[in-house]
């Protein structure tokens, strides 16, 4: 393990993003309201897009508040050191929250809880060249030497977070409740006013035509690489270096074309269909693997 990283429980988390005492706290102290609404991820599936979204809606469309104030303010992630602090002290209802933490620590916290959860997922292929530039660029990650080693890392649960696949199933256990609902980054990219219209229904929100076409406007992703509250430039530079790679870097569907090689991807594809081989959805991405097995078949 990479000194860069402490283990709880058997997950691995960023030494520098948070702690052992914020992580029991969030698992077992943190009092969850019912009109809160948490925006939960796996790193780099859409997390803050996803706050810029909530944000505005929360708003009515209009963008002040985005522009103002910082996404970790508006929506602090649940564990981060003094977001728990933030949160119980903040006077917005309902509350936003984001956490990338896996599903069995946010369980004891949410049980009976009528909390709404946002569940963002994203092709773990465009996830994991995402989250490879991210770690060269911010400090809560270990550089990775080559894209080889980092999907080592990814795929034996050597990185924050840990498993993308135990991260999705467990999560997507609360699917078909009431206050669970799933969204993917590829739907908000093919569709991004029909997800916001389903979110506001989701949510219980009414936003009139104009307030809607003012959060499709506000989040694009121009939108959010121009928005200093949302692009994470307000870092020192120590924390991300926006030089080695910027935060809002693509944000593009099937940039992992550019950077697999054959084997990479065929590696990928290989263990992708071993940990879903039982897992009954089929998601956005999930068309052209089996495109690609059946090719292979040929
Ligand atoms: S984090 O660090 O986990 O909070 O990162 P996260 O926000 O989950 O993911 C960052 C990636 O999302 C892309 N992004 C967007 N893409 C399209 N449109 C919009 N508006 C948008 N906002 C964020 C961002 O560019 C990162 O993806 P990559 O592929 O690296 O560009």
């Amino acid at each position: 393990m990479s000194d860069h990283y402490f283990e709880y429980k058997g997950v691995l988390f960023p030494q520098m993003s948070t702690t052992v005492e914020d992580l029991m706290f969030v698992e077992n102290e943190f009092q969850v309201q019912d009109d809160d609404i948490f925006n939960v991820t796996y790193p780099k599936s859409g997390t803050t897009w996803m706050i810029e979204i909530l944000s505005l809606i929360h708003k009515n469309g209009d963008p002040t508040w985005n522009k103002t104030v910082p996404n970790w303010d508006r929506a602090p992630w649940v564990e981060s050191p003094t977001s728990a602090e933030k949160l119980l002290l903040s006077k917005e209802r309902p509350r936003l929250i984001t956490s990338h933490l896996p599903r069995k620590f946010l369980t004891k916290i949410l049980q009976g809880s009528k909390a709404k959860v946002i569940y963002t997922i994203r092709n773990p292929k465009d996830t994991a060249v995402s989250l490879y530039y991210f770690s060269k660029m911010s400090v809560f990650y270990k550089d990775p030497e080559n894209m080889d080693s980092f999907l080592k890392d990814f795929f034996s649960e050597n990185l924050p977070f840990g498993s993308w696949f135990k991260h999705v199933k467990g999560w997507m256990e609360m699917q078909g409740k009431d206050n669970f609902m799933l969204n993917t980054y590829e739907d908000l990219q093919l569709d991004l006013r029909g997800s916001v219209v389903k979110i506001c229904k989701f949510l219980g929100k009414e936003l009139d035509d104009k307030a809607v076409d003012s959060v499709v406007e506000n989040v694009s992703f121009k939108s959010m690489k121009e928005n200093n509250m949302a692009n994470f430039t307000l870092l020192p530079t120590g924390y991300m270096d926006h030089e080695k790679s910027p935060f809002m870097r693509k944000g593009i569907i099937g940039d992992w074309k550019n950077h697999f090689t054959v084997a990479q991807n065929e590696h990928f594809d290989k263990i992708y269909k071993a940990e879903m081989q039982n897992f009954s959805m089929t998601f956005p991405w999930d068309t052209e693997i089996q495109k690609l097995h059946e090719l292979s078949l040929k």
